[in-house]
């Protein structure tokens, strides 16, 4: 990153539908925006207990509107290849992405340039070709088609399982509260005058464009290589 970029600190859960969004469309504005993204893989169980909040989808009605109207139009808006189904919804709230968190904090430790081509692929199984994210051969799948060689990626299998690893993530998680986290997607936006603005959800890039003072001209359709 330049000494010009814009820094831009992107706290998130592969298991949020909404986060998959504004992951894309951050990456999208990287160089549009000159920005720094630092991503900062964190867990939204912990999120949840640490800020007393419930995912949005405990409301049946919102649940119902999210699923079935808001993530398909959301998704077609920003062009992003999301479908929402019943064995996203048990991987969501069943399998849950702790062990995928994990594992993305262990390759942030060794090999940060990692994290965000196997997120983006991690998302995609998820929501576009609904598998596992879980699993350590489902991890492995995902690594190895973000371009990683088998020995770092069986390194970040191992350092997955270490004291280490899962007490970073904690400590990650813990970090997002105290900046004022309560879901995923959360950015810290690091403003021009040196001060650092929280900012939830992915329908918030107007917002972002304030306060770094740069204009938010849509989603920018394109896809990102797969
Ligand atoms: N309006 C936000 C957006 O469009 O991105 C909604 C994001 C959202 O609902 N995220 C969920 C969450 O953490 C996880 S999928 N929600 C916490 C909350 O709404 O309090």
């Amino acid at each position: 990153p330049s000494k010009m970029s814009r820094r831009i600190d992107f706290y998130y859960d592969i298991v949020s539908p909404y986060t998959y969004l504004g992951f894309e469309v951050l990456c999208r504005h990287r160089s549009v925006w000159n920005l720094a993204i630092h991503f900062r893989p964190f867990f939204l169980g912990g999120i949840m207990k640490g800020a007393n909040n419930r995912p949005p989808a405990t409301v049946p009605l919102k649940g119902e509107h999210m699923m079935q109207c808001d993530l398909p139009r959301l998704a077609k808006h920003y062009s992003v290849p999301l479908v929402m189904n019943d064995r996203v919804v048990e991987i969501m709230f069943n399998t849950g992405t702790l062990s995928t968190m994990r594992f993305l904090t262990a390759l942030q430790q060794k090999q940060p340039d990692a994290v965000e081509p196997v997120s983006r692929q991690l998302f995609y199984r998820l929501f576009s070709s609904h598998q596992d994210v879980a699993q350590p051969d489902s991890l492995r799948a995902a690594a190895e088609a973000a371009g990683l060689s088998a020995d770092v990626t069986a390194a970040a299998l191992t350092d997955m399982l270490s004291d280490e690893v899962k007490s970073r993530l904690k400590s990650v998680t813990d970090e997002a509260v105290k900046l004022g986290a309560f879901g995923s997607p959360t950015f810290i936006v690091h403003t021009e005058d040196g001060r650092q603005e929280m900012v939830f959800g992915s329908d918030r890039f107007h917002i972002i464009g304030d306060l770094l003072g740069v204009e938010y001209k849509g989603p920018l359709k394109q896809l990102a290589k797969l």
